[in-house]
């Protein structure tokens, strides 16, 4: 696939092979071997010989190695090296934009890297690294989520909708394990770090009922912790709700599944049971009851709240020969005859999510994901009567390395 970039980016990871296969030479005095893991290299000549210099550190300047470097050798770690033909990262420059074929590789001579001023050989500005292109670019931290706000409904929606301005809204982990809160205008602000030592996230609707969604997440100990959200996108202390939850394969926050009003919890184990955990609207669970076996062949799982249309929260799934199904709650905990509401091709979308309504009509819509593998493009399906859900054929950017939606 042609992509053009603003920048000339540098992936590691074709490097990881021969990172592990090259032998040093006894004498390297020429070679891209001669740059050490940890370090972004920079060569006078091509392939990785003449001079070298080195760096751990991004570069605004490159100084008298601008008007040299002729190849660079990406050993950060990082996915991305981010080159610029311009100081200071500048990269929305149209004289010095770059274009590249393909992600590229981690060894690069510049003169591959023409842009319509010449090219990056011997006019290498600056650089510095990233996980994701959107970073290189000068973009953020974290995925962008914004649409055209003005034609949200503004009424709380009854999930989905952290700070309850009738817009949906996001959380995003990013790469680097930091929790933010997406408004759906653009803007974000940060949760907290750490967030990668979390092994499940969910959220929809309230559990200790001030009427604030909130936020399950469990640690790679086990333990199911509570996040009460305060009703303006961000989260007040953590309640333990217990141990033992790495039993599971997967945790689906669903909304208020037995009619009692208070949000309730559906968890796989491993051995394929689905089970409702019914909330009693202090922000834990009753005693848990059996839904049916035979999940294990489900993979990603999403509350979308009413999407039948009759009143009561269903739930979402992907099976593993890639078809989608709807699952109607009845109502009283559990759910009514399955619909399949995807015929195929859904394989690749491996986070669902149930973003409340982004179309102004009575239906709500699923965000869906695809890993990043398979192109990472986040499409938002909407629903339509009776359950059936419809793509416009459209996309909100896409995930990179590390990115999670929740
Ligand atoms: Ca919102
Ligand atoms: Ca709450
Ligand atoms: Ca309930
Ligand atoms: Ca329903």
């Amino acid at each position: 696939m042609r992509i053009s970039f603003r920048a000339a980016l540098v992936t590691a990871a074709a490097a990881l092979g021969l990172i592990a296969t090259s032998v040093a030479p006894a004498q390297a005095a020429t070679g891209y071997a001669r740059c050490a893991s940890g370090k972004f290299c920079v060569f006078d000549g091509a392939g990785g010989q003449g001079a070298m210099t080195s760096y751990t550190s991004p570069q605004a300047d490159l100084g008298t190695w601008r008007s040299k470097a002729s190849s660079v050798y990406n050993r950060t770690g990082y996915k991305y090296a981010c080159l610029y033909s311009r100081t200071n990262y500048v990269y929305d420059d149209a004289v010095h934009e770059v274009e590249v074929v393909t992600a590229g590789a981690a060894q690069v001579d510049l003169a591959d890297f023409q842009d319509s001023n010449s090219h990056l050989d011997n006019n290498l500005g600056s650089v510095r690294w990233a996980h994701t292109v959107r970073q290189c670019e000068g973009g953020n931290e974290y995925v962008d989520w914004s649409d055209t706000a003005a034609s949200y409904p503004l009424s709380p929606a009854a999930f989905s909708d952290l700070n309850r301005d009738g817009m949906p809204d996001l959380l995003t982990r990013t790469y680097a394990g930091r929790l933010y809160f997406l408004g759906g205008d653009g803007r974000a602000s940060l949760i907290g770090a750490g967030w990668n030592s979390m092994t499940a996230l969910t959220r929809h609707g309230d559990l200790n009922g001030d009427g604030a969604e909130d936020l399950l997440a469990r640690d790679t100990a086990g333990k199911l912790w509570m996040y009460p959200g305060n009703g303006k996108g961000a989260f007040g202390a953590r309640q333990l709700i217990g141990g033992g939850w790495n039993t599971m394969t997967a945790i689906q926050a669903v909304g208020d599944l037995n009619g009692d009003g208070k949000g309730d919890l559906v968890a796989r184990d491993t051995a394929g049971k689905l089970w409702m955990y019914p909330g009693n609207g202090k922000g834990w669970f009753g005693a848990r009851k059996l839904i049916g076996g035979g999940w294990q062949v489900m993979r990603a799982f999403a509350g979308v709240g009413d999407l039948s249309g009759d009143g009561r929260n269903d739930l979402v799934v992907s099976d593993s020969s890639g078809k989608l199904w709807l699952y109607p709650g009845n109502g009283k905990g559990w759910f009514g005859a399955r619909k399949m509401i995807g015929t195929g091709g859904w394989g690749p979308f491996t986070t669902l999510l149930g973003v409340g309504q982004m179309a102004r009509d009575a239906h709500p819509d699923l965000l869906a994901a695809q890993s990043v593998a398979t192109g990472g493009e986040i499409r938002i399906y909407y629903g339509r009567t009776a359950g059936a859900i419809a793509n416009d054929g459209g996309y909100y950017g896409h995930l990179e390395d590390g990115d999670a939606l929740f």
